[in-house]
């Protein structure tokens, strides 16, 4: 019978063979925790390969995800849908074993890892959520959603220092089924850490109120396996186990080395550590002694059909709540809601109030939270000045069920948190900061986009209008960057009436999160053709239709919407026809057909202009070389709102002065 470092042993050399072959890759990683692995993924990860997806599996994240390999080898060794052809393909076009673990393209990633220290924060979101649901759902006796939260890290993610923030958190949270397995190997790609990380981890992460295993050989089975099982018997807090391991174990020379980090070890040293490892199969080859040794199949669909069972028997006791249960794992919206918050719209727009959006969206978050008992929020220490919180709101920071958490001073571990709430499904988290502090938060919300998950972006005091705090605080290049990130869709209302189908689409949208921008001020509320009204959902429309000929076209945004309507009711008295478009989401107009952004703005009218209290770059691509941005190039200035932005050349004069220009240019 194969012994545990010869199952282990399986997982560095398909690592070792499969970096040689992509010629690329991180073969140190996969063989210095494949001892770990063996133990973790065999008997105690709580999985079925045939099920993926099974809602209450534990969860598992390799946020060390350059050891890609490891994950991999482990999925195809388990059972997974991870053939030995995908494994051959690893890192090349199309293949689902991409060069870092990829949520949605391989069965068995929970989320994208890669970059460092992010895989720990989704793992607390994970966790958070578990904790959540159960406390919403499980009754006496019926334990429906009861999973462990399991996270593997390395030096790089705990030097992070995202790793300081969601640590801190999850201590504080005493989130106790969340398991960190440190690889403490004491390398980095500069070589050996000593140089640069040397405080003390296990008294760091005491200090945050974890539990601390240390000194665990991370090439002992018999002593991981005592360790992640003390692990698993405390649940009052969360536990991180120090391993010990040897990066690149077994390679002879390159072992314990950064030279084993990043790059094939080189033909050569992996027949070494084929002999020395007493590795005698050829490369992809696995005995079939040792694939049945590490066939999870049968023992996952087992654990699968347990719990089917106990859902059975949960919906025989509690059917009510099975079926909301069932219906937010399943990923539908409750019936109504959109609904009612276009009601709330129409309302809006009869009622006519001038609020500042941040106000607005506060409002909706109201409405949608009665009906969407799945929405989970939360802000980074700026609560009252977000307007995150809704009414009825249950703080989630205790052991009981609730759908609001302060984060404290953490936006990109907030963030990168609510990828996690959100990858775990049940919940919809969204979150708050300041606009120009999305870029502390920038890399979590790359990786939202990029894994294609609903995650609402909640950013506020969204230009230099938020005053006095000075160019610290206000935003000017924000805006560019939010717009120029792929499957990100970005909004920016400019009344109550537009930042209530913000939220719908936010929430509608399924593959991928969503940015709303969001005003400290007033702004005024619009008037609205009532035929037109619904093409708000469109992203960009016709606010206010030209009288007569169309002489000229002002595209804007948000605060600015008012500058561009008080610009258009001057110059028709001078007898110049404007047209204001209003355009909340670039992103959602561009997704319109050609038929319906030509007739909102015209190819035919080269007189235009765009204003937006941000960096005016990217909307050249409305105005042309013709046209005329009315934006900001520069750093913003301290003092009283609409001092600023006169001072900064955002006023209707300006406006005014700009659409002169550009007919008196004959466009
Ligand atoms: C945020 C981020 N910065 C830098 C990198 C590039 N990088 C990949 S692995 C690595 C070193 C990680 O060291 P460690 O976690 O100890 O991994 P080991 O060498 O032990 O496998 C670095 C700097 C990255 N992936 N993510
Ligand atoms: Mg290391």
């Amino acid at each position: 019978m194969p012994s545990p470092t010869e199952r282990a042993n399986a997982i560095r050399a398909l690592a070792m063979d499969a970096v040689q072959r992509a010629k690329s890759g991180h073969p140190g990683a996969p063989m210095g925790l494949a001892d770990v692995a063996e133990v973790l993924w065999r008997e105690l990860l709580r999985h079925n390969p045939n099920n993926p997806n099974w809602p209450n599996r534990d969860r598992f994240v390799l946020s060390n995800g350059h050891g890609s390999m490891l994950l991999y080898s482990v999925l195809h060794l388990s059972g997974y849908p991870v053939s030995i052809e995908d494994l051959k393909n690893f890192r090349q076009l199309g293949a689902p074993t991409a060069g870092h673990p990829e949520y949605g393209e391989c069965p068995g990633v929970e989320t994208t890892t890669g970059p460092l220290g992010q895989g720990l924060a989704n793992a607390v979101g994970m966790a958070l959520a578990e904790r959540q649901l159960a406390a919403t759902f499980n009754r006496d006796g019926h334990p429906i959603i009861d999973h462990r939260t399991w996270v593997v890290v390395g030096d790089g993610c705990l030097m992070e220092g995202i790793s300081h923030e969601v640590a801190s958190l999850a201590g504080t949270l005493k989130l106790g089924k969340l398991i960190c397995v440190y690889d403490d190997n004491g390398i980095s790609i500069d070589g050996e850490t000593k140089d640069w990380f040397t405080e003390d981890v296990p008294a760091r992460f005491e200090a945050y109120g974890w539990r601390v295993i240390r000194d665990v050989d991370g090439h002992d089975p018999e002593e991981v396996r005592r360790a992640l099982l003390d692990a698993c018997a405390d649940q009052s807090r969360p536990t991180l186990v120090c391993a010990r391991t040897i990066i690149g174990f077994g390679a002879p020379n390159k072992q314990g080395t950064a030279g084993a980090h990043g790059s094939p070890l080189g033909d050569d040293e992996v027949a070494d550590a084929r002999r020395i490892l007493n590795w005698g199969y050829e490369p992809f080859e696995i005995p079939q002694e040792i694939y049945a040794e590490w066939d999870c199949r049968e023992s996952g669909a087992a654990l699968e059909a347990q719990w089917q069972d106990a859902l059975d028997a949960y919906r025989v006791a509690y059917p009510e709540l099975a079926a909301e249960l069932e219906r937010r794992l399943g990923n539908d919206l409750p019936a109504g809601w959109a609904e009612d918050l276009e009601q709330f719209a129409r309302d809006a727009q009869a009622q006519g109030d001038d609020l500042e959006t941040r106000n607005s969206s506060q409002r909706c978050l109201s409405l949608i939270a009665a009906r969407m008992p799945e929405l989970f929020g939360g802000s980074a220490d700026l609560t009252g000045s977000n307007g995150t919180r809704f009414d009825g709101a249950v703080s989630a920071a205790g052991e009981g069920a609730g759908n609001y958490l302060s984060y404290g001073v953490r936006e990109f571990g907030m963030s990168a948190i609510c990828n996690g709430i959100a990858l775990h499904g049940g919940l919809i988290p969204y979150s708050g900061t300041f606009l120009v502090f999305m870029e502390y938060a920038r890399n979590a919300l790359r990786l939202a986009a990029l894994m294609g998950i609903r995650n609402v972006f909640v950013y506020t005091h969204d230009s230099v209008a938020l005053g006095e705090d000075g160019p610290t605080h206000q935003p000017v290049e924000q805006l560019a960057n939010l717009r120029a990130t792929p499957n990100l869709s970005t909004w920016r209302p400019c009344d109550t009436v537009e930042t209530a189908f913000a939220w719908r689409a936010a929430l509608t949208r399924t593959d991928g999160p969503s940015a709303l921008i969001l005003t400290r001020q007033k702004t005024r509320a619009q008037h609205r053709d009532p035929a037109t009204f619904a093409d708000v959902a469109r992203g960009g429309y016709v606010l206010v239709r030209e009288q007569g000929e169309l002489d000229a076209i002002v595209v804007a945004t948000g605060s600015e919407v008012e500058l561009a309507v008080d610009a258009c009711d001057q110059l028709r008295a001078e007898g110049l026809g404007v047209r204001v478009v209003s355009m909340p989401s670039v992103d959602t107009f561009m997704a319109q057909d050609e038929d319906y952004r030509r007739a909102v703005l015209p190819d035919s009218v080269r007189a235009r202009v765009a204003v937006e209290a941000g960096h005016p770059d990217a909307w050249h691509r409305f105005v042309g070389l013709d046209g005329v941005v009315v934006g900001i190039a520069r750093f913003g200035t301290s003092a009283p709102g609409n001092e600023a932005m006169s001072a900064l050349g955002i006023d209707t004069n300006a406006v005014v002065e700009a659409i002169r220009r550009v007919t008196a240019a004959g466009g």
